[in-house]
């Protein structure tokens, strides 16, 4: 069967690729699964229908025959695990692969996500100024760790993995701060990942969702 995955309607990124649906595609991709998409609204989002399916009614999700599945990462699990080319066959490998999707998910994209909130609703309170470096301090004790981590390694594993897939949407999320330019070797593990054929046929099935909706409206 063809899995059917949503995607925001209007995403709030204007085509960047930086919602979750990104990763989920990009797997897809990666492992040459044709798959549907489902747009919808934050309305809809909401709306028991697909409450059934995401419990915290957001996206990505992602259906197939009897399955319905939500979070990116164990949707890009269950590709990984269904298909070859992005889980080794060898246990260990795989758990080592799996810790690295559960690192990008949590201890790295955490302090991300807790300066993204701060910049989008705390801008105007006195004490911006002075909370958001100790955000970005968080943020470089991890990109530093995990840039001594990869060294001049190509990828987190070996060979290219889910594990890559997540950590590297999760470092996109930083691009446009800067806080990356600190660190080489992660924008060039940036820059490989987003220069794989498969990342760039997902940004453009989700791009061409932004144009599509930016002239409808
Ligand atoms: N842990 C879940 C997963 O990985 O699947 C998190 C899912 C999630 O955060 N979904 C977001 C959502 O549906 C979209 S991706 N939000 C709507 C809601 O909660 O009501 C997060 C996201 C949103 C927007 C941007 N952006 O504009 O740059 C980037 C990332």
């Amino acid at each position: 069967m063809t899995p059917t995955i949503t995607a925001f309607e209007t995403s709030p990124d204007r085509g960047r690729g930086l919602a979750r649906d990104m990763q989920v595609r990009w797997a897809l991709e990666e492992v040459g699964q044709p798959y549907a998409v489902r747009l919808v609204s934050f309305k809809a989002m909401k709306e028991p229908a697909h409450k059934a399916v995401q419990p915290f009614g957001q996206i990505p999700t992602y259906e197939d025959g009897g399955l319905a599945l939500f979070e990116s990462a164990a949707i890009v699990l269950h590709i990984a695990e269904t298909h070859a080319g992005l889980l080794p066959a060898d246990g260990n490998a795989r758990a080592r692969i799996i810790a690295w999707m559960f690192a990008a998910g949590d201890t790295v994209k955490a302090p991300i996500v807790e300066r993204e909130a701060a910049v989008l609703t705390e801008r105007d309170k006195p004490w911006h100024g002075q909370r958001l470096p100790m955000l970005e301090d968080r943020i470089r004790v991890r990109l530093g760790d995990l840039s001594s981590y990869l060294g001049d390694a190509d990828w987190l594993e070996g060979d290219f993995s889910a594990a890559d897939i997540m950590m590297v949407g999760t470092l996109r999320r930083l691009e446009s701060s800067g806080l990356l330019d600190a660190y080489p070797n992660l924008l060039a593990y940036v820059a490989r990942g987003k220069a794989r054929p498969a990342f760039a046929r997902a940004f453009e099935a989700q791009y061409a969702v932004f144009v599509d909706a930016s002239a409808g409206s």
